[in-house]
């Protein structure tokens, strides 16, 4: 049991409590409850074992009982009573944006519909345009949720799979016959989304680094185990394939597996104009020609070398005009983690945060960052607890006290007052221009509306990039990956706003939103747009979703002359005051 577990109980409890239609300050208790085992500082799962949770703030006497016998047995006596009294199908349900309880609810009462296949076929047959609260347009709203859902069904988010690839890449490493272990695929492309795992060992003793493979406790199915190929299925139904090759194979090898296809091609192309083949295993003279025995490659490197290119970093390979690019010796210096300084977009308690501002800017500091950024909700995002102008004020005071003390501490450390405001449906900000120009920065984002026509949206979003105060716009698109579509939105002419007005585009890092898409940067940067690198950070340890950004602006070709956060302290001030300084 871990703390997830039972915070999913707790949930999964209030939401069929709600179908049932229960009183809702009993189901009001379970969604507390879950917070508060998600945020309690402490081992909650080891005190619910052994009964300890009285005085807990959020967890009531029921619950006490309840995440104890789960914690202690595995097991709640209540829940497995409850969900028997529903099809096993019927969270599902809820997976299909835009259903809420209530409609989740009138569905299965009045339809007896419980599962995605059940409501996609009532769509179709039109019982759900006719079902009170529904029409017409809601039903096709909800064909279409359908058809997404549908389309990302066997895809994972990068953020999702990311630790899955480090625990599986140890171990790999740890055997001993294993000489070198790498994971290519969409994972090592920085794709958003991979749909499996592709990792690639060399190896002497392939069959032995085979079996140790399906031999994890991890590995849920084996779905094939041969001498030098095997695939496995995780817990979660991520697909893990796994090749074995001989070390002087390596450099091919990984380069394939690694794709994309379309660079694949384009690279094999180039071979054979060459007078080579090349395949996963190795380069060697097309039969009848007269090239000559390529060398042993040790690394990718080496093997792009003799094709006359320069290296290419597996981001860039989505043939996009990068093998143009390594073979004209322009190919950009990309982005490194390393490189960056600071950042901007971050929450704290203040809002929907879990951490206060300190502990925001000591975790900071312990990533070597010069500078943290504090943008908290704002007014109008009163469910993510935005703040009003008195509570942005006295955030303000806090911010400037701590830099004094800082700055009293000989420290070079700094914190910048911002706030990410909301963009009215209009296009105005959430507060006054006087309380704007306090702030050191303004990241505007929309939360909401979402469904304004393109034309409205766009129109929109350039008014808030023409305000002097807006610095940056965040999550451009809104879209949430694998389940909420971008908003209908005109990029090149946003994009085009910003250049005008020298607005900054966020590349948000979280890995549900990675928005602004890669696919976008390179218009930007070309527009003379910069980028931010922003984790959206709400707790600390979200500070890490950096890496993920920064796989994304490696994708977009981005330097560290493209991303503002790479500047230090000194010129960042600078930056930020630019656009106000314009008028
Ligand atoms: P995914 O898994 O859909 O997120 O995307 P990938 O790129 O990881 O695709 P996957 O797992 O099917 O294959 C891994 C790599 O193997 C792929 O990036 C390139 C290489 N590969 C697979 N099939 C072919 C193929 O038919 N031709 C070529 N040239 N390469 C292939
Ligand atoms: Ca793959
Ligand atoms: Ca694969
Ligand atoms: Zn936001």
């Amino acid at each position: 049991m871990t703390r997830e577990d039972l915070a999913d109980v707790l949930e999964n409890i209030a939401l069929l409590l709600e179908l049932k239609g229960e009183n809702p300050f009993k189901i009001r208790a379970y969604r507390t409850g879950a917070e508060t085992v998600m945020q309690y500082p402490g081992d909650i799962v080891e005190k619910a074992r052994l009964g300890e949770l009285e005085g807990i703030k959020g967890i009531g006497d029921a619950l006490q009982q309840k995440l104890h016998e789960l914690a202690s047995t595995g097991k709640l006596g209540f829940w497995e009573k409850l969900r028997g009294e529903f099809p096993e199908t019927i969270f599902e349900l809820f997976d299909v944006q835009g259903l809420g309880p209530k409609k989740v609810k009138a569905l299965y009462e009045e339809l007896g519909i419980a599962s995605i296949a059940a409501l996609k076929k009532a769509c179709e047959e039109g019982r759900v345009a006719g079902l009170t609260g529904f029409g017409q347009k809601s039903a096709e709203k909800i064909r279409e949720a359908i058809a997404f859902l549908e389309t990302n069904a066997d895809r994972f988010r990068l953020g999702d799979v990311a630790a899955a690839v480090e625990m599986i890449l140890d171990s790999l490493k740890s055997h001993p016959a294993c000489l070198r272990a790498e994971v290519g695929g969409s994972f090592r492309r920085g794709k958003e989304t991979v749909h499996d795992l592709d990792f690639l060992v060399a190896t002497g003793d392939p069959q032995a680094v085979m079996d140790h493979f399906v031999g994890q406790a991890w590995v849920k199915d084996t779905i094939a185990h041969g001498r030098t190929k095997s695939s496995i299925r995780l817990e979660n139904g991520l697909q893990c394939d796994l090749r074995a090759v001989a070390n002087d194979e390596w450099a091919c090898a990984l380069m394939y597996f690694t794709g994309s296809k379309e660079h694949n091609v384009a690279i094999r192309g180039r071979a054979n104009d060459r007078g080579y083949t090349l395949n996963e295993y190795r380069l060697a003279p097309r039969e009848g020609s007269e090239a000559k025995m390529p060398p042993v490659f040790g690394e990718e490197r080496d093997l792009y070398a003799f094709l006359g290119l320069d290296y290419i970093a597996p981001e860039l390979r989505e043939n996009g005009g990068e093998i143009e690019a390594a073979a004209a010796h322009t190919l950009p210096r990309l982005i490194e983690l390393e490189n960056l300084r600071g950042t901007f977009h971050n929450h704290t308690t203040a809002s929907d945060g879990r951490n206060t501002v300190p502990e925001m800017a000591d975790a900071a500091r312990e990533l070597g960052l010069q500078y943290l950024g504090i943008a908290d909700h704002s007014k109008s995002s009163f469910q993510a607890n935005g703040l009003d102008e008195t509570r942005l004020r006295a955030q303000i005071a806090e911010i400037r006290d701590l830099n004094r003390r800082y700055a009293d501490e000989g420290e070079t450390f700094r914190l910048f007052a911002g706030s990410e405001v909301d963009i009215h449906k209009d296009g105005s900000l959430d507060y006054d221009e006087e309380l704007l120009a306090e702030l050191d920065y303004v990241v505007a984002s929309v939360h909401n509306a979402m469904t304004l026509p393109e034309a409205e949206m766009t129109a929109r979003l350039i008014r808030a990039a023409e305000s002097p105060h807006v610095t940056m716009l965040g999550h451009l698109t809104g879209r949430l990956l694998l389940q909420r579509e971008p908003y209908a939105v005109d990029i090149p002419a946003v994009i085009e706003a910003c250049a005008d007005t020298g607005t900054w585009i966020e590349l948000n890092c979280n890995p549900w939103r990675l928005d602004l898409d890669w696919r976008w940067w390179r218009l930007a940067t070309e527009k003379g747009v910069k980028c931010v690198i922003n984790p959206d950070g709400h707790r600390v340890a979200d500070l890490h979703y950096l890496w993920f950004g920064i796989k994304q602006a490696r994708k977009g070709w981005l330097t560290r002359a493209d991303v503002m956060n790479c500047l230090p302290l000194d010129a960042i001030e600078e930056a930020l005051g630019a656009k106000r300084k314009r008028g």
